[in-house]
């Protein structure tokens, strides 16, 4: 019996996602990339019976017999009734926080998530995100703006204390990376759990005692009933008037508009932001003119060119497993939310 797969992509629209003209390039799935991706895994091709959608232009009559589906997002309601064969799900996103609650999932149906597509490109986005603060890049841009030559030096950045927060596959990447630069790096994980390329591992209960330490810190956590709110106002006024904060997890994990009272008053020295809600940033947003302040557009993980190759490439090899009726890797445990 083959084994019908549903892909559905979504066509850009504000508000949704992809979010942007360019992202819907970005992150589609045509018939030309799966069958390239599937070349490497050529005893599937076999099975396979693809359905390749956008939005939901044909999702209620194709899930009918669809025991897979490859997707960001899909409308949750009766899904036991609209897809009563589904057994799995793939989200081609690492945060599935757009899922949330996760009381729709049918008994017997697997959540899988893309950890581990963005950890190349995290990790030199990290580094290049804590070296332009170290080197005082956000307060040079906004000097340039107002006509300010101002030599703001720097030294080299090691001996420096980066504090992670989130060290699982987009913190971990970046921790290795900036640690080679004789940075001394602290992780903040749930667990405890100890990570290649932190020089130590707090628990988050301990955030408190480790954001005073923190020259840098990269916040790379998915939204999650844990990880809500946890950069308050009262946290972000723990840290060095010197230091400086990056945030590519999601906005809902930081108070921006304490962030940005802290960097107008100067009791913070710089931000680089990738990450809001909603995204694009409302016009009127005072993100936009907040001083010491870079903001990019959710592009500090994405590879450009490979994102569905190297996704297809994980949801085979997935598939083998799911053939194989084994556990499946990156499941999303939905009482947690990630
Ligand atoms: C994701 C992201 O969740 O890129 O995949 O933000």
């Amino acid at each position: 019996m083959p084994i019908k797969v549903h892909i559905k992509n979504n066509r850009w629209a504000a508000g949704s996602f992809p979010n942007t003209p360019e992202g819907e390039e970005v992150f589609t799935i045509t018939h030309d990339r799966f069958n390239n991706a599937l070349l490497e895994f050529g005893e599937l091709g076999g099975p396979l019976e693809p359905f390749i959608d956008w939005d939901t232009d044909n999702f209620n009559q194709s899930m009918q017999d669809a025991e897979v589906l490859l997707t960001w997002n899909l409308p949750m309601e009766n899904l036991e009734q609209v897809a009563p064969k589904l057994k799995w799900i793939h989200c081609i996103g690492a945060g599935v926080e757009h899922m949330l609650p996760m009381d729709w999932i049918p008994a017997g149906v697997t959540l899988t998530n893309n950890k581990g597509v963005h950890a190349a490109k995290a990790a030199e986005f990290g580094l290049m995100s804590v070296l332009m603060l170290h080197s005082h890049i956000p307060a040079v841009v906004s000097n340039q703006r107002l006509k300010i030559y101002d030599s703001l030096y720097a030294t080299p950045i090691a001996g420096k204390t980066l504090l992670v927060i989130g060290t699982g596959s987009l913190g971990g990447s970046a921790a290795k990376k900036i640690q080679a630069l004789g940075v001394h790096v602290i992780g903040v994980n749930r667990s405890g759990r100890p990570v290649d390329g932190c020089d130590e591992i707090v628990t988050t209960d301990k955030l408190d005692e480790v954001l005073p330490k923190a020259d840098y810190l990269f916040a790379a956590t998915p939204d999650t009933p844990e990880t809500s709110g946890l950069l308050d106002r009262r946290r972000l006024d723990l840290m060095k008037r010197s230091a400086g904060i990056i945030n590519i997890g999601r906005e809902a994990i930081m108070d921006y508009d304490a962030l940005c009272d802290k960097l107008e008053q100067g009791s913070l020295a710089g931000a680089i932001l990738d990450v809001f809600d909603p995204e694009p940033i409302a016009t009127d947003s005072r993100l936009w003119h907040t001083k010491n302040l870079i903001i990019t557009p959710h592009i500090s993980a994405d590879d450009g060119d490979a994102y569905v190759q190297m996704t297809l490439n994980l949801f085979f090899q997935n598939m083998r497993l799911f053939m194989q009726k084994k556990p499946l890797l990156n499941p999303v445990q939905p009482e947690r939310g990630y």
